[in-house]
């Protein structure tokens, strides 16, 4: 019987996944799901075959070069990889992975959640009735914003704004989209494109941002662009933080340019804009998109997958780099 392959997975991930990691490799575990730097990481790693990492794990090309000898693939348990220098690990032969697809309609579901939540001041009502500040029923209170008519912008429609697409049309938005490549009509399905995303945000009274942080999307909601957008827009962001300039977004919250947000990642979460914090029309949650048991038993599987592909002598179905 040859040896298994030795797997460092760096967090405490679902029961399922572990087990099946611990029946098919020699798996280092985290049991205190402590988040490691690189260099507890690094020395975590010594003698091991691959590493099952998590997106607040940053593989920098500085850490890529320290990795051991013996890393040969790395599968992250997030779609996202900006955390990670994928030229680097080509430059190095390393096989990195990630888990596409699984996380779709949780992530679309939070979208969703986040864009009513925000519409119709949930974190509001909320607090009311928790701090036992509600006296009653009036005809005036916490009046929101009706989604059914209205226009829905999609900045990204892949896997996630796709999804986000069909279930507005179930809460009849019109939906308009802005993407790199325009897609074929059946995929459309009427959605109206928008080849520059600058032209599409006259007509979001609500925007969704769906697309991977890149370089050229740093910081795409700035004051310039909010100012774009019609008077009293409603903006969500379940893709990433570093996609929105928040200072800009605090101050046309704050100013009423913008009636709402609804926010589930953020820059440098864990350690937010502290101007967010006493918003009241920031419906905010913490990085919960994929986070039902369903959907991260199927990214940790899809993550052990790529990795016995790997050593198999296969190539992995979702390599990255
Ligand atoms: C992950 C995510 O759970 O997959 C992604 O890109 O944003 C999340 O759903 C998170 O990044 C942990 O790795």
């Amino acid at each position: 019987m040859t040896a298994k392959p030795s797997l460092l997975v760096t967090r405490k991930l679902p029961d399922a996944v572990l087990e099946r990691a611990a029946r098919d490799y020699e798996a280092r575990l985290n049991a205190e799901d402590k988040l490691y730097g690189p260099d507890e990481m690094i020395e975590r790693a010594q003698g091991c075959d691959a590493i099952l990492t998590c997106s607040p794990e940053k593989f920098t090309a500085e850490v890529i070069a320290r990795l051991p000898a013996s890393v040969r693939a790395v599968a992250t348990f997030s779609v996202g990889t900006e955390h990670m220098d994928l030229e680097a690990a080509r430059a190095r032969g390393l096989v990195v992975t990630n888990p596409p697809d699984v996380l779709t309609d949780s992530t679309a579901d939070i979208t969703l959640l986040v864009l009513l939540g925000a519409a119709r001041r949930a974190y509001e009502g909320q607090r009311m009735v928790r701090e036992d500040k509600w006296f009653g029923w009036t005809p005036t209170q916490l009046l929101g914003v009706q989604v059914s008519g209205k226009r829905l912008g999609i900045l990204g429609m892949g896997r996630i704004g796709l999804a986000v697409a069909k279930r507005a049309r179930g809460f009849d938005m019109e939906i308009h989209y802005h993407n790199r490549n325009r897609l074929a009509p059946e995929i459309e399905s009427g959605a109206r494109y928008h080849a520059q995303a600058e032209a599409m945000l006259g007509h979001c009274d609500f925007l969704s941002i769906n697309c991977p942080a890149t370089p050229e999307t740093h910081h795409f909601l700035d004051a310039r662009r909010i100012a774009l957008l019609p008077e009293r827009a409603i903006v969500t962001n379940t893709a990433r933080g570093a996609i929105v300039d928040d200072g800009a977004l605090i101050a046309a919250l704050k100013s009423g340019r913008l009636a709402a947000a609804g926010l589930d990642v953020f820059e440098g979460e864990p350690d937010i804009h502290p101007g967010y914090r006493d918003l009241p029309n920031v419906f905010i949650l913490p990085h919960m998109g994929s986070a039902t048991l369903e959907t991260r038993n199927a990214m940790g599987f899809k993550c052990l997958d790529n990795l016995d592909a790997h050593f198999a002598g296969a190539e992995p179905p979702d390599r990255v780099a």
